[in-house]
């Protein structure tokens, strides 16, 4: 029986377990990145292993998402990860240089390699046959300490693409259609597999805009094979050295398959507050739009940025418009200021950012109050613009461009001038004179501190005797953005948890962290999917600090319960999910005799208030209840190293 991509290059990084499906294995990895909102963390983190230089083959740290400096904490933290990258073998990419999954691809993705990174959206390198996999910070650290990452062997999803794509309807449309297909919690534990005749038309761009968006799905992550394409794109980038084809076999047999035909497929909207509340923009009639923002990791390549040029050449954007367009890196900044795209869009109105996450992060130009803002990024959770009112549309470029000139949603299919079709350059300009080397005398470096880095908190053992109240109740999908709030305000304090525990889930509940800090912590009860979205360790961290002891769900997303598991907070999800309905917010609750029931895997809570008890599952692996045992992940290392 042949193999998929996906288990070719599992099984040639496998180092713990089998290739059994479910069952958790261990995989070597090759290459690291982490990004400034939660690289700090993942450096003190890694400094807390003490390990003097990284066991990768690459690791690379970015600074692309905390770049507004109202204050000196942004850059304070900057230098803080230059210091330590370089002390401890670290490849640093200096602000400006660009959004870490943009840069990767173009200077560092190989495909065949494994790679972790401290960002939801690492597996955008999955558009160049990588396995890159998003993780918390811990696990990014242990990793470059050269320690295996653990993962749910996945089940491979085939998504067979058929036909080719219509003018005006790209990349984003085919990953919005999946999200369509599949929902945001669709994808939890399977890894998306892209395969089929419309494959050899996508450049690596366009499939690292559908691998990045893959991430909404809740997946583990997806991939592209290696071809010729690949080779050209790497030729390109000058390393072709780095190409190696690789595809799946034919005779792979895939755990599940989804069909979409590209000749049919029309250009799509995800609407407000979720990326798979898909419609057809041909659908939604006049919609007048107040911001229109391109750019982020799913959209800001070059040959994106040209296609807008290309339709705004010219024009004017409308009236009620505002345009921000973010370029994704500065090698794209550059060729379009030398081809005279930029001049393009500057002319058009369009406002231009630094080469940053930008807006997506809520890093500025939060849209006004009741707002409709069309972007091309890749989440639309209610409150991340920064404008809690604000309706965030997801569209791909062509749409964003077609609009900002009408004033209204539109579909790019109407614009009816020839667009010249854009190809990837025969050669990118390449100038990587703002990633910095490691030191070849790392002795010498001194780490720079700034007075915002604060320890982190660490969990203590398991006791045996878990009580406290339900300290909230929460609905389905609650995203990280909910447990840990990120803005303009708030990401200058990622090292600093006690700051940002005040904030911890207020956009469900203002008094929660007083109410946590008045009950010397407790529990969080939640819907399903619980901490879909982003892989901050800090939505893990902050409950820590409040005393949250575990979490009750329905269902868990995956990076963030690993998250919970790494700081020693227990994920218990409902047997029965009526049990849910059953708890109010404030029962008394607790669990005896945990460390025996975490070991089999079924725990018991008791609801004192109510006389009640319900059952709960406890379905990780060996290692992890280990790990809750210890009092998470640094505990247990250091238990094994004694
Ligand atoms: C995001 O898109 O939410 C982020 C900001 O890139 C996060 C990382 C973070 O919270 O810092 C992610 O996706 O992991
Ligand atoms: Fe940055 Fe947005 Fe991409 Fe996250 S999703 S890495 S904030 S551009």
């Amino acid at each position: 029986m042949g193999l998929t991509l996906t288990e070719k290059i599992i099984k040639s990084h496998l180092v713990k377990g089998d290739m059994t499906k479910g069952s958790e294995i261990g995989i070597r990895i090759d290459n690291t990145l982490t990004q400034d909102s939660t690289g700090t963390m993942a450096y003190l983190q890694f400094e807390a292993l003490s390990i003097d230089q990284v066991k990768t083959k690459r690791s690379v740290a970015y600074i692309d998402h905390n770049i507004l400096q109202t204050g000196p904490e942004n850059a304070d933290d900057h230098l803080y990860i230059q210091t330590v990258a370089k002390k401890h073998g670290i490849y640093f990419s200096k602000p400006g240089n660009g959004i870490c999954h943009q840069v990767n691809l173009e200077r560092f993705d190989v495909p065949g390699e494994t790679l972790i990174g401290s960002d939801s959206h690492t597996p955008t390198a999955g558009g160049m046959g990588m396995l890159a996999i998003g993780a918390g910070g811990l696990d990014v650290a242990v990793a470059m300490g050269g320690g295996e990452y653990y993962i749910i062997n996945p089940k491979v999803v085939k998504v067979n693409l058929k036909g080719k794509l219509n003018t005006m309807v790209s990349a984003k449309d085919i990953i919005l259609e999946v999200l369509r297909q599949v929902t945001v919690k669709g994808g939890v534990g399977k890894v998306f597999e892209y395969i089929g005749e419309g494959v050899k038309y996508l450049s690596i761009p366009e499939r690292a805009t559908i691998c990045n968006m893959g991430a909404e799905l809740g997946a583990t992550t997806s991939i592209f094979p290696s071809d010729e394409k690949t080779k050209e794109f790497l030729e390109a980038q000058g390393r072709v050295e780095d190409f190696k084809e690789l595809s799946a076999d034919k005779d792979a047999v895939y755990d599940e398959e989804v069909v979409i035909n590209l000749d049919e497929l029309q250009p799509l909207v995800a609407c407000p507050h979720s990326p798979d509340k898909v419609e057809k923009v041909s659908g939604i009639k006049n919609l007048k739009v107040n911001q229109i923002a391109i750019g982020s990791c799913t959209n800001s390549s070059f040959v994106d940025l040209m296609k807008v040029s290309e339709i705004l050449k010219g024009k004017t954007i409308a009236e009620n418009v505002s345009l921000v367009i973010a370029p994704g890196s500065k090698q794209v900044l550059t060729m379009l200021s030398k081809n005279g795209a930029l001049a393009n869009l500057v002319s058009a109105g369009a406002r231009i950012l630094e080469c940053a996450c930008g807006p997506c992060i809520g890093m500025g130009q939060s849209p006004s109050t009741d707002a409709v803002s069309l972007r091309t990024f890749n989440r639309n959770f209610e409150g991340r613009s920064g404008t809690v009112s604000a309706k965030v549309y997801l569209v791909s470029p062509e749409t964003a461009a077609v609009s900002a000139l009408t004033g209204v949603l539109t579909d790019p299919r109407e614009f009816k001038e020839t667009v010249e079709k854009i190809e990837i350059p025969e050669k990118f300009l390449i100038n990587d004179n703002l990633i910095v080397s490691p030191s070849k005398t790392p002795e010498d470096i001194e780490i720079v501190r700034g007075p915002n880095i604060k320890p982190f908190p660490k969990a203590k053992p398991l006791s045996d005797d878990i009580t406290g109240k339900a300290l909230i109740k929460v609905e389905d999908n609650i995203t990280t953005d909910h447990i840990m709030p990120s803005n303009a305000k708030l990401l200058p304090f990622r090292s600093n948890i006690p700051h940002l525990a005040d904030f911890c889930l207020t956009p469900c509940d203002k008094d929660f962290p007083k109410n946590a800090k008045e009950n010397n912590g407790g529990f969080i009860v939640a819907g399903s999917n619980y901490g879909q979205g982003s892989s901050r360790e800090h939505a893990a961290l902050a409950p820590l600090y409040l005393g949250i002891k575990a979490v009750f769900a329905k269902s868990f997303a995956r990076i963030h319960k690993a998250n919970l598991i790494n700081n020693g907070i227990i994920p218990l999800v409902f047997e029965s999910e009526n049990d849910y309905d059953k708890i109010s917010k404030g029962d008394e609750l607790e669990i005896n005799d945990t460390i025996n029931q975490v070991q089999t895997g079924t725990v018991y809570v008791e609801n004192i208030s109510k006389g009640e008890k319900y059952k709960m599952i406890l379905d990780i692996p060996e290692r992890q209840k280990d790990m809750l045992i210890c009092g998470g992940k640094l505990n247990q290392i250091k238990k094994s190293e004694k």
